[in-house]
């Protein structure tokens, strides 16, 4: 067993906590992980209220562990998300993408626990001030959006800037990696892309496929022009992206070419139109398995290089 501060803070088994993919972390996904001793975590993306509560729903009969919602704060349907999540009192609301200062109060008085995304030591130190329970730590080895720093460097600072559980997220996708987190200070750990090719993860089978054929160097970042740097699968759409984004291309033609690409890549399988976040990681994630199999397998791998680790030392 790891014993980690998180699994009692939370009610968990094991101190993985599922990323919250925009159009991809359904209510049954966040289920199944729930049910298998992680967190799973809902995704809001940018839809409304509405579909936020039907997940929640669905994941609700299917469990009755803690799940966790995340609010990206970059939504059109942020306000009106930041109020049902309270209303449906989530054990935890993760939070990507921004500053979620003035939401914490209502969230807290709600009974949630939050755990916002950090990228710096800034809004790390911001967080802890402003009663976050603990802080997810993502390097820019992740897909979607993404800081500066990457994994290595950010969790250690991180880790000194807090007294709270840091979980340590990006690039991470076996129990190797999981047990180098605890190295650097992290008490867990959030996967995204692992959590791609599980039984319950109901993206389209192109998505799926495109996952467990990727090599070491198949992801790139777009966006950053526009300030949004986001990393995804070098597909046709990462590479027409990229010419018009240094090709002199307006900031509305690009935000034109981003606009419903997520949905296509998720929902369709769209190689042409679609982009396929996923992060460095991605050449690691090599069968689809049940969400439960990744967490106990992560774990136990996690567990053995920990035994280990004390031979480096005489
Ligand atoms: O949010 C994510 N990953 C995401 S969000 C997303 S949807 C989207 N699509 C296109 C453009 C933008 C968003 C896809 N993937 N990860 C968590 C994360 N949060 N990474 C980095 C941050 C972050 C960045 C700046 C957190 C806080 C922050 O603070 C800035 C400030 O001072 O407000």
């Amino acid at each position: 067993m790891i014993k980690s501060v998180l699994c009692e803070m939370l009610g968990i088994r094991y101190p993985i906590f599922q990323g919250g993919m925009a159009w991809i972390a359904d209510g049954k996904l966040a289920a199944a992980v729930s049910e298998g001793g992680g967190l799973g975590i809902i995704a809001a993306g940018n839809a409304p209220a509405d579909y936020v509560n039907e997940q929640i729903r669905i994941a609700r009969s299917l469990t009755d562990k803690p799940i966790g919602l995340n609010i990206m704060l970059l939504s059109p349907f942020v306000d009106e998300v930041a109020k049902a999540a309270a209303e449906a009192k989530v054990e935890v609301i993760t939070t990507g993408a921004g500053n979620p200062a003035k939401y914490m109060a209502m969230w807290k008085e709600a009974g949630s626990k939050v755990i916002p995304v950090v990228a710096s030591v800034a809004m790390a130190k911001l967080m802890t001030r402003q009663g976050a329970s603990a802080l997810i730590a993502e390097g820019g080895e992740s897909g979607g959006h993404i800081g500066e720093l990457n994994t290595m460097v950010l969790v250690p600072q991180i880790c000194d800037a807090t007294h709270l559980p840091v979980l340590a997220a990006g690039g991470i996708a076996d129990g190797r990696q999981m047990a180098a987190a605890f190295m650097l200070g992290a008490c867990g750990v959030q996967m995204g892309t692992r959590f791609l090719s599980a039984e319950e993860c109901s993206i389209h089978p192109t998505y799926k496929e495109k996952i467990l054929k990727a090599t070491d160097l198949c992801t790139a970042v777009t966006g950053k022009r526009l300030g949004h740097p986001v990393r995804s699968l070098r597909t046709t759409f990462a590479r027409e992206y990229t010419k018009a984004e240094f090709g002199g291309a307006s900031d509305e033609a690009l935000e034109a070419l981003g606009t419903g690409a997520l949905r296509l890549a998720v929902q369709e399988g769209d190689l042409e139109k679609g982009c396929f976040l996923a992060g460095q990681c991605a050449a690691m994630v090599k069968k689809e398995q049940p969400a439960a199999e990744i967490l106990s397998e992560i774990t136990a791998e996690a567990e053995q290089v920990l035994r280990r680790a004390s031979e480096w030392v005489e």
